[in-house]
């Protein structure tokens, strides 16, 4: 088989090395993933981000074990150099205990962020849309680093989940970096921690995030405290934001239709006009006033429709 027929078949392996195509770079990435694009789009992807030692790594783990219990086959990207599961190493170690099916149905791959002009690393996007074609029906990204990446992680993702934690004074450099302006969701974890409540009260306070009105969750990635509900609340915000996609796409692609029909309709209209004896006859009646604008444009539709005959 191709790599694109076991690729589609959710062969992990397929993934992996197609991902590998990708971060290549070259024509050959470039052509699967466009072949892939045809069979993805299922996938709710999420972002998860934030500042360094926050537990976003431990976090991701938590959610792939909540996940599996409502039996949905997890793809996880990392872009963070840090990240304990560099091998999958350490997630993948705590996840197999859990499961062993797991090997299947949990995909887990850290990407290079370098060569990406300090975003985030080019090839998260069409790994993403591969591990989608490939049947994951969830797919998360860990982006770590203060800085571009986190931002840039709003426009790949369905849903953004910005972490946080207490008692770091996180919050104003989270301000600064920009990560108050993107998240749809916001954890704070380590909700063990004694002023977990203070952080959830000043983030409420802070101004900038208000504006985006986003849930805050409160977690223990450790225990999985929260991790449930931070599951429905991601699930929750992406199907409202798909549907308002699509409602979107759907106005998009009607205006661009309608555009493009005119654009034809014009060209034939003018053709008849100027074309034929007939529709110069017509444009000679109607500057002498012996024929209205109005039924001459009446003939013109019945032409054009096929409804025939002179009214
Ligand atoms: N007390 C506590 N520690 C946590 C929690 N979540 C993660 N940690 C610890 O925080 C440290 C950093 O976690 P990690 O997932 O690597 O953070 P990342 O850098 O954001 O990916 C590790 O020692 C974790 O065990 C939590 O909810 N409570
Ligand atoms: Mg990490």
């Amino acid at each position: 088989m191709t790599l694109l027929g076991t690729l589609l078949a959710g062969e992990p392996r397929a993934l992996a090395r197609a991902i590998s195509l990708v971060e290549r770079g070259g024509p050959a990435g470039e052509k699967l993933v466009v072949q892939a694009s045809a069979h993805a789009g299922t996938a709710a992807i999420t972002g998860i981000t934030g500042p360094p030692g926050v537990g976003k790594s431990t976090l991701v783990g938590a959610l792939v074990r909540e996940l599996r219990t409502r039996d949905d086959r997890v793809a996880v990207l990392s872009v963070d150099p840090t990240s304990p599961f560099t091998g999958g190493a350490l997630l993948g170690d705590r996840i197999r205990l859990a499961d062993h099916f797991l090997d299947e149905a949990v995909f887990i791959r850290s990407l290079a962020s370098r060569g990406s002009l300090g975003g985030l690393a080019a090839a998260v996007r069409p790994a993403a849309l591969l591990a989608d074609a490939a049947g994951y029906s969830h797919v998360l990204i860990e982006t770590v680093g203060i800085g571009q990446a986190e931002v840039d992680i709003a426009g790949q993702a369905d849903t953004t989940v910005v972490v946080l934690m207490p008692g770091a004074g996180d919050t104003l450099q989270a301000i600064k970096a920009g990560l108050m302006e993107i998240p749809d969701v916001l954890v704070v974890n380590k909700a063990d921690h004694p002023r977990a409540d203070d952080l959830v009260r000043e983030l409420r306070r802070t101004a900038r995030f208000r504006a985006r009105n986003a849930p805050i969750v409160k977690t223990n990635a450790l225990t999985g405290d929260g991790v449930a509900e931070l599951a429905d609340v991601i699930a929750g915000h992406r199907s409202r934001e798909h549907g308002r996609r699509t409602a979107g796409r759907q106005t998009a692609a009607q205006r661009e239709i309608v555009r493009l029909a005119m654009d034809g309709l014009r060209v034939r209209i003018e053709r008849l006009l100027h074309g034929g004896d007939e529709g110069r006859a017509a444009l000679e009646a109607v500057a002498a006033g012996h024929r209205t604008p109005e039924s001459t444009a009446r003939w013109l539709i019945a032409e054009l429709t096929g409804e025939g005959g002179n009214r």
